[in-house]
């Protein structure tokens, strides 16, 4: 039996057409006895602390998945914190690993980003260590494991080890008022070793590959990781309580990809996402599109009217992925029918559509960084390099400070890649061959054989750690770190 079709019969598929046959009618559901999905646990102030332990996630009534989580949940408790005051985060590993906790999109130093190659100290197994820091800058971040997974695919960022964390910024800068509000975690569940082509996740097919080689490599190639099995935050799509809205209410969603393997896509049938931030990080053109695009490790903020009156997924748009779970249903008030999904018209994911147009000239300080994988063959993982070269570069990537640096990624493989870089902050400045300006993010989704150009300043002194969000890319060599002068 394919693992696809036993997930069918496990009943967290949809049957047939694009409704949820399966799932008891909403209105028979009883009143909601476990919180929303949208409804973690959430801890506020200046003390946090997080305790790494296995967990069971029930994404739905028979799909039990053992894996680590943060106190007892995953995604771990939502952590609001205010920028500019510092906080203090009691880390206690109950695991027999040494832990690392990363805070993905805070500018911290090296002592507190949760980084083994940055010198960070670990969590020690059975252990617990203090990490006092003030976040940075606001808007919506996260925080998750950083520790290598290399070929154990019960390690690392590919565990329940996740979790948001809010930083609000001072008064004024909320974003707008709203009527509710949903912290929404994409994830995939028991990934496992493929020989398969992945999906072609290309951003979109008709943009141009500069960075195609005139002769492809035709050696066999290794291993990738997939999953068959998905949900938003611990909830598989029709298992969880539905969100339950009413006509003419604006509802603001926070997405995040909290997965370590492949692009996400969101959808909601009738309605358009209106994209407020990008990586927790307003943007100067806000604009409504159908579907969003989030590599792993990306955020989007995105509020939508809810002005379709009926019952709906809003979910990934790829059938096996929202059929394993990556979906959530949306219900008006005093709608009674099965859920529908309709797919969206085709949506290419484009950041510069967010961007204003470019004034000033570009730094003239420049960095070039080509990645290449190297075909590895059957059993074995794919390895990469950056610039011809395996990790660290430790004398190739020295920053010296105040300087501002155009950062050039070359991706001369047949793959996107979402490239973040600890510790500071990425203005995109041309990709698809367009420029731009004002887009700030710490990931960029390079495309398949594209190019793409961010400018950031080097004001954070440290090591500083740049590799690609998916884990068995960064595992097996596709990472550098950054030094300063
Ligand atoms: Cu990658």
């Amino acid at each position: 039996m394919k693992r696809r079709d036993f997930i069918k019969m496990a009943g967290l598929a949809a049957s047939g057409g694009h409704a949820i046959g399966q799932q008891m009618p909403t209105h028979m559901m009883p009143m909601p006895k476990t919180l929303a999905p949208s409804s973690a646990q959430e801890l506020s102030g200046t003390e946090f602390t997080l305790e790494i332990a296995p967990v069971t996630v029930e994404l739905a009534e028979n799909r039990i998945v053992s894996t680590y989580g943060y106190n007892g949940t995953s995604p771990g408790p939502r952590l609001r914190m205010k920028e500019g005051v510092p906080v203090t985060v009691n880390v206690v590993n109950k695991t027999d690993v040494p832990e690392y906790v990363h805070f993905h999109g805070m500018l911290l130093p090296p002592e507190a980003d949760g980084s083994e190659e940055e010198g960070s100290p670990a969590v020690p197994p059975h252990g617990s260590r203090s990490f006092q820091f003030t976040p940075t800058p606001a808007g919506t971040r996260w925080y998750h494991t950083h520790v290598m997974s290399m070929a154990d695919l019960h390690r690392g960022s590919y565990t329940g080890l996740f979790g948001f964390a809010v930083v609000e910024g001072g008064p004024g800068s909320n974003p707008g008022n709203y009527d509710q509000e949903h912290y929404m975690a994409l994830r995939d569940w028991e990934p496992y070793f493929t020989d398969q082509p992945m999906d072609n996740d290309d951003l979109d097919p008709l943009l141009g590959k500069p960075e195609k080689p005139a002769v492809l490599d035709t050696r066999p190639p290794g291993w990738e990781v997939t999953a068959d099995i998905f949900s938003i935050n611990d909830k598989a799509l029709g298992a969880g309580e539905p969100i339950r809205v009413k006509e003419g209410q604006r509802v603001l969603f926070h997405f995040l990809n909290a997965g370590a393997i492949e692009n996400r896509h969101m959808a909601l049938p009738g309605h358009k996402f209106n994209v407020v931030a990008l990586d927790g990080n307003t943007v100067p053109t806000p604009k409504a599109v159908d579907v969003l695009m989030l590599g792993p490790g990306e955020r989007i903020d995105a509020w939508v009217e809810m002005n379709k009156p009926g019952v709906w997924i809003l979910g990934a748009p790829e059938d096996p992925i929202r059929e394993g779970g990556m979906g959530v249903v949306i219900e008006y008030a005093n709608q009674r029918r099965t859920p529908l999904w309709v797919p969206p018209p085709p949506s290419p994911w484009d950041y510069t559509i967010f961007g204003k147009p470019p004034t000033g000239p570009a730094p003239t300080e420049k960095i070039e960084m080509y990645f290449e994988k190297i075909p590895r063959g059957a059993g074995r993982f794919n390895s990469f390099t950056v610039n011809g070269k395996e990790y660290p570069h430790d004398q190739e990537f020295v920053l010296k400070q105040g300087t501002r640096y155009r950062l050039t990624f070359h991706n001369r493989t047949d793959d996107s890649h979402p490239m973040h870089l600890h510790r500071h902050q990425l203005e995109i400045a041309e990709i698809y061959g367009k420029p731009t300006a004002g887009v700030i993010k710490d990931t960029v989704v390079v495309p398949t054989y594209g190019r793409a150009s961010v400018d950031f300043t080097a004001d954070q002194p440290g090591l500083t750690l740049f590799h690609c969000h998916i884990q068995h890319h960064m595992d097996y060599g596709f990472k550098a770190l950054m030094r300063y002068a």
